[in-house]
């Protein structure tokens, strides 16, 4: 793989890094903002005294700290694919570009020994999955690879109780940044439950060593809810999300392409209110991730 040079001088100094993912740009948001926004959670990070390494893959080869330059290919190049696990041994051998997910993101931080990562939402049990097994390859990742994501908490597209289940099943701890309540993405509030609540970067540093040196495997998922002055009505979004998924199930999209089709969707039935949302929201995990980072960095010290 190819990491960066400063990401390189930043972990072998035991300096905070945070990884960040390429499907949220490739997949997950419109040209330009995909890029502005890219590069806008970079420098949160860095204004937060972390170093951000955007993660994704060029000809075949992992890169681990990409460029601007490389970002702003990532956020209008066509035929970037959207790259989870079972994908990535077809993409090193063929060569391809690919935007890594959640699941890629942490595999390959991990591989470059990164253990934080942020991100806005990560993938889930998708409803009706008692039906369709739809169940997003990031779970599993969670359940064994030892990477603490930061997130704003699974969208309402998802079921939420099942994945909470599901988390629970795999081992994974689900906490709360200063709430006891799971956040749903667009919204602070899902009315259910999460493990725990931490109320600081330090809290959750303790947290992630208590895992590692006990030899517990997997990762952690931090969420984080969206500040409350960027929240969404939720009437509003659940139901643009109902709308949303309805024009799924009628034009028979099916399996990869879901996540990508319903955030799309969701932004022109909002009129672009949702993506604003999003953009907040990731702003603001960028500033929680790159804290834990920290205080994570100097308990390895
Ligand atoms: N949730 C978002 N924005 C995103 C994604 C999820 O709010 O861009 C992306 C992430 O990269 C996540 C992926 O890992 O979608 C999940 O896709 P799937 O459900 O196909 O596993
Ligand atoms: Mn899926």
């Amino acid at each position: 793989m190819k990491i960066n040079p400063e990401v390189k001088k930043a972990l072998e100094e035991g300096r905070p890094v945070v990884a960040l993912e390429s499907t949220i740009i490739s997949h997950g948001m419109p040209y330009p903002k995909n890029v502005k926004t890219a590069l806008e959670v970079e420098n949160v990070i860095r204004s937060h005294g972390a170093v951000p390494a955007t993660i994704g893959i060029i000809d075949g080869e992992p890169i681990v700290g990409m460029t601007p330059e490389e970002i702003e290919e990532f956020g209008k190049r066509k035929g970037v694919l959207k790259v989870s696990r079972r994908d990535l041994p077809v993409v090193y051998a063929k060569k391809l570009w690919g935007a890594t997910t959640v699941a890629t993101t942490m595999i390959i931080a991990n591989q470059a020994g990164i253990e934080v990562f942020v991100t806005g939402g990560i993938g889930g049990v998708h409803r009706g999955a008692t039906e369709t097994m739809d169940i997003s390859a990031d779970l599993q990742e969670l359940a064994k690879t030892n990477v603490t994501v930061v997130c704003a908490g699974a969208k309402a597209i998802l079921d939420l109780p099942l994945t909470l289940e599901y988390l629970e099943t795999m081992g994974v701890p689900v906490l709360g940044y200063k709430t006891n309540e799971l956040p749903a993405f667009y919204t602070s509030k899902s009315g259910l439950k999460v493990d725990y609540q931490v109320d600081n970067a330090s809290e959750m540093a303790n947290i992630i060593k208590a895992k590692r040196d006990n030899k517990l495997q997997g990762g952690i998922l931090l969420t984080n809810p969206i500040p409350h002055e960027y929240e969404m009505d939720p009437k509003v979004i659940n139901e643009a999300i109902e709308t949303a998924l309805k024009k799924m199930e009628k034009e028979g999209v099916k399996g990869k392409e879901c996540t990508p089709y319903l955030l799309k969707t969701i932004v022109e039935l909002t009129g672009g209110d949702s993506l604003e949302s999003n953009i907040k929201l990731v702003l603001n995990n960028a500033a929680v991730g790159s804290e834990v980072a920290k205080e994570y960095a100097k308990l390895r010290k």
